[in-house]
């Protein structure tokens, strides 16, 4: 396992970056896990041993083929590529490091045929230094074998059956969370270079009194030194005007009228970005290593009623989502990326729920930039068997998580879980450690989870900051009836509220719609539908938000997305209110409606 992983590579002065995306070689490997280890698949090049496909990175590697023995497969998979590291990093002495954004669900890294690093858990970075085993006059073998396996103790969990099909035997994964489990070489794949004493992580805390903004850092370096290392903290408005410098290595900069981060809608100007440089001087006074990072300046703070942003209250209006689309299924795509946020932007909403794992890095930074708030959601799934080794593993998708995120302005609550089942006894002690957890490493976020138990039935809620609740009445509930909604909301909200006394946020109900199904009077999966039950979680809403202390909405889901197949989904989850191709349904328009006119009244 990785620590690592911290800083989001970038090139500066005394660093050099370039991606090792593209198209790789492939090959799935037989249902004994052993078999490629033992033909040295990772000795040499894949084509070499046998047949290869190409695979494109980041992608999933499910939808790119044919075959539904590929979209299915179950274990190991192989990828290989070769990459030449610039000589001059050698003159250079610097460092060389691979850094995986996410490869889903467990990676080994080969490196000219040497083991260098392995990754449990997908969706989060991993990094491993590589300057003893890289050649500089020939070109390096870079292999990974990648495991989509699920079972008890992984998050998410999952489990694996055996299958014996006359004198064959098979594996079947099934899984209980509501999501395609798309595997392979997610997200970038990023080749760097650093000095040899380096920065290895900035953390930013940012406070707020009048019009003066606070900033309280800490930039921590690695690497052997002789002598002591000073820094040089500078921080840039966006007009690239230094507002503010120091030479202390961790401390707090006052910036005197300064431009705070606001989220979209609530200010003319949101999402203002500030940038951070820190860099490590020698005594002599050259420059040893800069690293550079956009931050923003707000403040969330909470009550037993209310979130706020800048001592502002906060009505949260989004969607839970997903990185999914056609073809590449969870790849890393700039285009569908940038997308989506115009349609965030256009229908009005401010936030968004990372739902059900944490989403790549360069969708934080958008965020960052446009003022949408983000729920981070650990990586996450119906969490059933409490036991030890699974809370080992949630605790350190936590770790990696808030190492990553921790700086992003966007970022406003830590979900730490998608409706486990909390009512059971040992949830209790279970999430209590979680937040605890949560807590030694974060105290300025809320700490949140998406309950699907009932409250009089949960033992989660107690322990969290803000209650979120999923539910599907007129759905799951009382299907094709719409009369019961207005009711159940406020009831459900209301009673969360009354037994916790913290602010409550409904964080998924929706109806499942097949773009371009039309009944009057409205019928289930009819876009009619959709939006008549909108129309009555809406009036609900209204109700709630009149107690003071209902502080969001989130419908299920931004867009339609590929689940596991089922008689319960047409092509996947319909509950979108965009079709997987981002184009409107009624539903988009009439949430447009929505959210804007909130917009104006807050
Ligand atoms: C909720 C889950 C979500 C599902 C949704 C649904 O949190 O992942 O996609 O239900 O059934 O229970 O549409």
């Amino acid at each position: 396992p990785s620590n690592g992983g911290a800083l989001y590579p970038r090139a500066t002065e005394t660093r050099d970056l370039r991606t090792l995306d593209g198209i790789w070689s492939f090959r799935p490997s037989p249902a004994d896990p052993e078999f490629g280890y033992r033909n040295g698949w990772y000795a040499q090049d894949l084509e070499k041993t046998g047949s290869v496909i190409h695979m494109p990175v980041p992608s999933s590697y499910n939808d790119v083929g044919e075959d539904a023995s590929l979209r299915d497969h179950v274990g190991l998979v192989w990828y290989d590529r070769r990459f030449h590291v610039p000589p001059w990093w050698q003159t250079a002495k610097q460092r060389v490091w691979l850094r995986f954004s996410s490869v889903h669900y467990a990676a080994e890294v080969f490196v000219n045929g040497k083991s260098v690093t392995y990754h449990e858990i997908g969706h989060l970075p991993f990094e491993v230094e590589i300057t003893d085993v890289v050649n500089y006059n020939t070109s390096n073998l870079l292999t990974v074998a990648v495991d989509n396996t699920l079972l008890s103790d992984t998050v998410p969990q999952g489990y694996v059956k055996q299958i014996i099909d006359f004198d064959k035997v098979r594996q079947e994964q099934t899984y209980t969370f509501d999501f395609f489990n798309y595997a392979g070489i997610h997200r970038t794949v990023f080749l760097y270079s650093t000095p040899q004493v380096y920065i290895d992580d900035v953390i930013v805390n940012t406070d707020i009194q009048g019009f003066t903004g606070f900033v309280v850092y800490n930039v921590t370096h690695k690497g052997p030194t002789t002598e002591d290392v000073l820094c040089l903290i500078q921080v840039f408005d966006k007009s690239d005007t230094q507002v503010v410098a120091s030479n202390e290595c961790a401390g707090l900069l006052e910036i005197a009228n300064a431009r705070f981060w606001w989220p979209y809608l609530m200010n003319p100007e949101p999402g203002y970005l500030y940038t951070f440089r820190a860099s490590l001087i020698s005594r002599r006074g050259d420059i040893i290593d800069t690293y550079s990072q956009k931050i923003g300046i707000r403040t969330v703070t909470w009550t037993n009623t209310t979130i706020y942003l800048n001592s502002k209250p906060l009505y949260l209006k989004g969607f839970g989502m997903h990185e999914d689309s056609d073809l590449r299924g969870k790849g890393w795509d700039p285009v569908l990326w940038v997308k989506n946020f115009n349609l965030i932007k256009w229908i009005g909403a401010n936030a968004f729920r990372t739902s059900h794992y944490p989403y790549a890095e360069e969708i934080y930074q958008l965020a960052d930039e446009y003022g949408i708030m983000i729920i981070d959601e650990c990586p996450s799934g119906d969490t059933d068997i409490f036991t030890q080794s699974l809370l080992n593993k949630h605790k350190q998708s936590l770790t990696e998580l808030i190492r990553r995120d921790k700086n992003h302005p966007s970022v406003i609550m830590w979900s730490i879980s998608n409706e486990p089942r909390s009512a059971k006894q040992q949830a209790d002690a279970y999430f209590a450690e979680v937040v605890k957890h949560v807590k030694s490493m974060d105290l300025s976020r809320p700490v949140t989870i998406a309950i699907s138990q009932y409250y009089n039935t949960d033992r989660a809620g107690q322990h969290l900051d803000v209650i979120c609740f999923n539910r599907y009445n007129g759905w799951y509930q009382n299907t094709g009836d719409l009369n019961y909604i207005v009711s159940k909301v406020v009831e459900e909200a209301t009673e969360f509220h009354r037994r916790h006394n913290k602010p409550v946020i409904m964080t998924e109900y929706g109806a499942d719609t097949v773009a371009g199904l039309h009944f009057i009077p409205e019928y289930v999966w009819s876009e009619e539908y959709q939006v008549a039950l909108m129309s009555e979680h809406f009036k609900a809403f209204d109700k709630l938000r009149q107690t003071g202390f209902f502080a969001g909405e989130f419908i299920w889901n931004f867009a339609d997305f590929k689940t596991a197949q089922t008689i319960t989904r047409v092509g996947g989850n319909r509950k979108g209110i965009f079709t997987r191709s981002r184009q409107p349904k009624a539903s988009a328009h009439h949430l447009r409606t929505r959210y804007l006119s909130l917009a104006v009244a807050d």
